[in-house]
């Protein structure tokens, strides 16, 4: 018999309680109802039974190794370009409808990038909807690796972009499955990881990040476009990561995040989803806030024992699937099937 670890036993604890009949998990709220006839008419109205499909984080890993497998997706490259394409056919496969923003956008040094946000909507009608997103693009250098001769190569982001998209695309596979009850858009940013880095002395470094989310915030890609909120999912995939409550996240959506980490304490995810201050950090989500005004947070994985606080291998040419963990991958993604699945 294998013993189970204490991280294992977590997840399953979690999984027993998300997997009754094998498929479906049944929550009845405010089941007392049913059972209490008297009430008025009203009340019996406000019984509700939720339907959450599980997530499958061999399929979230098998998603993340097809992005690694195309090499580093860096804007102007065939990789790159392979990748956007088996992006755009994949959710089309998954009933989305798919919208493509092909963007040439100017970096800090220069370079004219040709870049491309990929939008998957569900229930494109719906008035009410949730709004997730991540970038997909890797970083054309890896300056922070500690071999000199290796930081003009470009990085593989098996954590640094291809987590974020592979619990994505597994959340639409099971949206294209299991509608659920409001309208869900998954963006897919280009070209956030094109920064300068701290120590460059250009004027305006914070705004040399985050370039596909900048043009999306202000041409979203449906006129007047609006979301409940947005959940940004930034480097979620390494071996016992940990979330804090980033701080633009708590400037400009405390309440979201609130009911994130709530809901991964609820699940016994409380050991990657800390309750606790994190540091401010520059990232898709502070343009979405600022410039669409759609209340927003950053699930972030911050380490505080290492130098960088991303963890050692961030922007190195060592982010690869060794800094890929199921497990961490199935609290994230469980964690936002149980957010959007409870979403009216
Ligand atoms: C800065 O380092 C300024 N922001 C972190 C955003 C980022 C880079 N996420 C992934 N790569
Ligand atoms: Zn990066």
């Amino acid at each position: 018999m294998k013993l189970l670890n204490k991280n294992e036993q977590q997840i399953f604890i979690a999984e027993k309680q998300h997997s009754v009949k094998n498929f479906l998990v049944f929550i009845v709220m405010a089941g007392f109802l049913v059972s209490c006839h008297s009430a008025t008419q009203k009340s019996a109205n406000e019984e509700k039974v939720i339907n959450i499909p599980v997530f499958d984080s061999d399929s979230a890993f098998s998603f993340v190794q097809r992005q690694v497998d195309f090499g580093p997706r860096v804007p102007n490259t065939p990789a790159h370009d392979a990748c956007a394409n088996f992006f755009v056919a994949t959710l089309k496969s998954f009933g989305a409808q798919v919208t493509t923003q092909q963007m040439d956008l100017r970096t800090f040094d220069g370079t004219l990038l040709h870049a491309v946000n990929i939008i998957a909507s569900y229930l494109p009608e719906s008035e009410t909807r949730i709004l997730l997103f991540a970038h997909w693009d890797s970083r054309p250098w890896a300056d922070n690796d500690p071999n000199p001769k290796n930081r003009e190569k470009p990085v593989l982001g098996a954590n640094d972009g291809a987590s974020g998209t592979g619990v994505l695309l597994e959340i639409a596979r099971q949206l294209g499955k299991n509608p659920a009850n409001v309208g869900v858009d998954i963006v897919f940013f280009d070209a956030e990881d094109w920064g300068a880095s701290n120590d460059d002395q250009t004027s305006n470094t914070e705004n040399s990040w985050c370039l596909g989310a900048q043009y999306w915030a202000k041409h979203p890609h449906k006129q007047g476009y609006h979301a409940r909120y947005g959940i940004l999912l930034d480097m979620v995939g390494a071996p016992q990561a940990t979330f804090y409550r980033e701080q633009y996240s708590e400037y400009y959506a405390a309440h979201v995040v609130d009911k994130v980490w709530s809901q991964a304490q609820n699940l016994g995810f409380g050991q990657y989803f800390i309750n606790q201050k994190g540091g401010g950090i520059m990232d898709d989500h502070v343009f979405v806030n600022q410039i669409a005004g759609i209340p927003s947070i950053n699930i972030i994985h911050f380490d505080p024992n290492t130098s960088s606080g991303f963890g050692n291998y961030w922007h190195t040419t060592h982010d690869d699937m060794s800094n890929i963990d199921k497990n961490t991958l199935f609290a994230v993604g469980t964690t936002l099937m149980n957010v959007i699945y409870n979403e009216k």
